[in-house]
């Protein structure tokens, strides 16, 4: 039963948001706008901050510096340290080391120090409250209570860094605060709300029409089918290998009619190859990255040997992106871009090194320590910390080590992406998502969380990132659902889905080799296809509270301690989430598991669903409980006196029924619902706000 089902629209309520620009060089003492700029140095402009800030000389506030680059904090006991964005490990960062050096890590597990992207930003909660955002290209290390329990220490590799210092009423203000000056979170069309399928082993247009069909005949839902590498000439950007897809254009267009979009993958490395005209014009045009020598720099990826653009360059960048339209003049209007930290399989005098050695080993009778020293080598030849100082990037005509803006390249590759495509399709938002970022990418496209594995700590990995992310303005993202690496399972999947329907990023995407993950692989793709119903069910919701967050610099995903500062309890809660202004979010991470512990701040109305029109409520008091939820089960929460916009599933998001929409949730409750027409490229453009009740 909905409640409230005699729902009436309040419709055709428009109201005018208009963004104030503030100054923002107030100090920190008793003034409404709380940033303070401190420079150290001669920092390279890295672009994350787009506000102008006057740098202040008073001394940095709360952290001592040795003037090295290095800045110290005492960790009170209550202390809570959120924040580092895509980091590994849980909401509350204390207790490890973390080290931001965008890098290519698929067997990333609570070891991991580094994984694909970098956000500085980082929100002390306890005894002082403030954020602190540590703006530098180059590698940073957060020691956040590793070394030392209660002892923080942030390490840039140069002193040549800025920082800024957030003070507000609350962490909520801290974040919007810090989201105001880094500018407005990228919004993609309403149809990147609907389900993907994806996986890096679909070979020809008969493998993506496969792929349509089983989701249609069981009448699933599907909005988007991504193309990974192999649909191009050998790995070569911006081609279309001709035998495998011999008619692109009209394989998408067959597609559109069915409400899917093809999504290619486009990579950072160019192949070095004579005749094809992206390696020829680069190198005479000077974009591509350079060696010591002056020469083209050559680096190893999927194509074999490449250059890679010099995405730092303004001219490179517009050069790089206008070649999408290669792709969009085929009715293509998403992309995903990878390899983008840049990953480095291996460099050629590192091999040539390397062979050389092992050559010297063999040669003799080879003992145990030289066999380490072989297999080390050997390992150590992919994304090899020593080859990204073998690079240079031309910055006003500088010659810049690639080291010391490593963290910028990603930004920079969906950037160039980005600006050319408001050139060449400027009426509509076109579909991005990068794995590499920094804090600025968010301006630019989406990120998806890198390439996890098909384990049940990475459902709560992707979890803890999410309130990280949003703080950094990473709002359109997502993880790889069922797991990229390794052999996935129906039970996996199940759960995983539960999760993953909540996020903006909704892909189901898998490696080459692994077991196959698409839905209908699973004796129980009833139980999987309803899930994907009750997520175009929910994407009103998702949408409207997307549209929020992006337009109103806030977090569509919060800690619970957020919302509910006073509650010891609340603080210590990692596996659960605000969504929005109206739903908790509970999801169960381990195998076999037939329900889980949940904490309620506050009396909540729990909805247990196997299907969009099948489920149950329950009033459920603020405290412990523990929830019962079978593996075809979708469980959240409804927060106290609200309630949600819930339509009929729709085939693809393209069809949902807004008149459909129904309130779902504490009877009488209201819900202001923010739509647009989910393609213009200025959302504003469209924006409706209308009450439901
Ligand atoms: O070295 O294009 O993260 O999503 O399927 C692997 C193949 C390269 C890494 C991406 C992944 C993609 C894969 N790519």
């Amino acid at each position: 039963r909905l409640v409230g089902s005699e729902m009436c629209i309040r419709d055709r309520f428009y109201r005018i948001i208009s963004y104030r620009k503030k100054k923002c060089n107030a100090t920190l003492k008793g003034s409404a706008i709380m940033i303070q700029k401190y420079v150290f140095g001669n920092p390279i402009a890295t672009n994350a901050v787009v506000t102008e800030i006057k740098p202040t000389q008073e001394p940095l506030p709360f952290f001592t510096t040795d003037g090295n680059g290095t800045f110290t904090y005492s960790l009170s006991e209550e202390d809570i340290v959120y924040g580092l964005g895509e980091q590994i490990r849980g909401i509350n960062k204390r207790g490890w080391q973390y080290v931001s050096w965008n890098y290519d890590n698929p067997n990333h597990h609570e070891d991991t120090r580094s994984l694909y992207g970098s956000h500085n930003f980082i929100l002390i909660r306890g005894t002082k409250t403030f954020g602190a955002f540590f703006d530098y290209a180059g590698k940073m290390e957060f020691d956040i209570g590793y070394t030392k329990r209660n002892l923080m220490q942030i390490k840039a590799a140069k002193n040549d860094l800025t920082v800024y210092i957030i003070t507000g009423e609350n962490e909520k203000d801290i974040v919007k605060q810090f989201r105001k000056i880094i500018g407005k979170s990228y919004i993609p069309p309403l149809w990147a709300f609907g389900y993907g399928q994806s996986r890096w082993g679909y070979k020809t247009e008969q493998d993506i029409r496969d792929v349509a069909k089983q989701y249609k005949d069981a009448g699933v839902p599907l909005d988007s089918i991504y193309l990974d590498i192999d649909y191009m000439e050998r790995y070569k950007d911006f081609t279309v290998d001709e035998t495998r897809f011999p008619d692109l254009k009209g394989l998408a267009a067959d597609m559109r009619e069915q409400g899917i979009h093809l999504v290619p993958i486009i990579d950072a490395g160019v192949k070095i190859e004579d005749g094809y005209p992206v390696y020829e014009e680069g190198v005479q045009k000077n974009y591509f990255c350079k060696n010591a020598e002056g020469g083209d720099f050559v680096g190893a990826v999927w194509p074999g040997r490449v250059h890679f653009p010099d995405f730092l360059q303004p001219e490179a960048r517009d050069w790089f992106g206008k070649k999408y339209a290669v792709l969009t003049e085929m009715g293509i209007d998403g992309f995903w871009n990878d390899m983008n930290e840049p990953a480095i399989f291996y460099t050629e005098d590192r091999l040539e090194d390397t062979c050389n050695k092992i050559k010297e080993l063999t040669s003799g009778n080879m003992g145990i320590d030289e066999y380490f020293t072989f297999t080390g080598m050997v390992a150590g030849l992919n994304g090899n910390i020593g080859d990204y100082d073998k690079f240079y990037h031309n910055i006003d005509g500088q010659m810049v080590k690639h080291s010391e803006v490593h963290n910028l390249y990603g930004m920079n590759m969906t950037r160039s992406a980005f600006e050319a495509l408001q050139e060449i399709r400027p009426e509509q938002r076109t579909l991005f998502f990068s794995r590499s970022s920094y804090v600025g990418a968010h301006r630019y496209g989406g990120i998806w969380q890198g390439d996890n594995k098909s384990w049940w700590s990475h459902i709560l990995q992707s979890m803890q990132q999410l309130p990280a992310l949003n703080m950094a303005g990473f709002l359109f993202t997502g993880c790889d659902t069922g797991g990229f690496g390794c052999d996935t399972t129906e039970d996996l999947m199940l759960r995983w889905l539960q999760y993953s329907l909540f996020t903006p990023l909704f892909r189901n995407h898998s490696a080459d080799g692994t077991r196959q993950q698409e839905l209908y692989q699973f004796d129980n793709f009833a139980a999987t296809g309803e899930m994907i119903k009750i997520r175009y069910s929910l994407v009103p919701y998702l949408y409207s509270e997307f549209l929020k967050a992006a337009l109103q610099d806030s977090m569509m995903f919060r800690p619970l301690a957020f919302d509910f500062p006073e509650d010891k309890m609340a603080q210590q809660v990692e596996d659960q989430l605000l969504l929005g202004n109206e739903l908790m979010i509970a999801p169960i991470y381990h195998q076999n598991a037939q329900g889980r512990y949940v904490y309620l701040p506050e009396e909540m109305m729990l909805v247990r669903m196997k299907s969009h029109d099948h489920y149950e409520t329950e009033i459920l008091p603020q405290g412990h409980h523990y929830v019962a939820a079978a593996l075809d089960e979708l469980v959240f929460f409804i927060r106290n006196q609200k309630a949600i916009p819930f339509a009929a599933p729709a085939e693809s998001t393209a069809k949902t029924d807004w008149n459909s929409v129904q309130l779902l949730g504490y009877a009488g409750a209201s819900y202001e619902l923010y739509t647009d027409d989910g393609i213009s490229s200025n959302p504003e453009s469209t924006l409706k706000i209308s009450t439901l009740s």
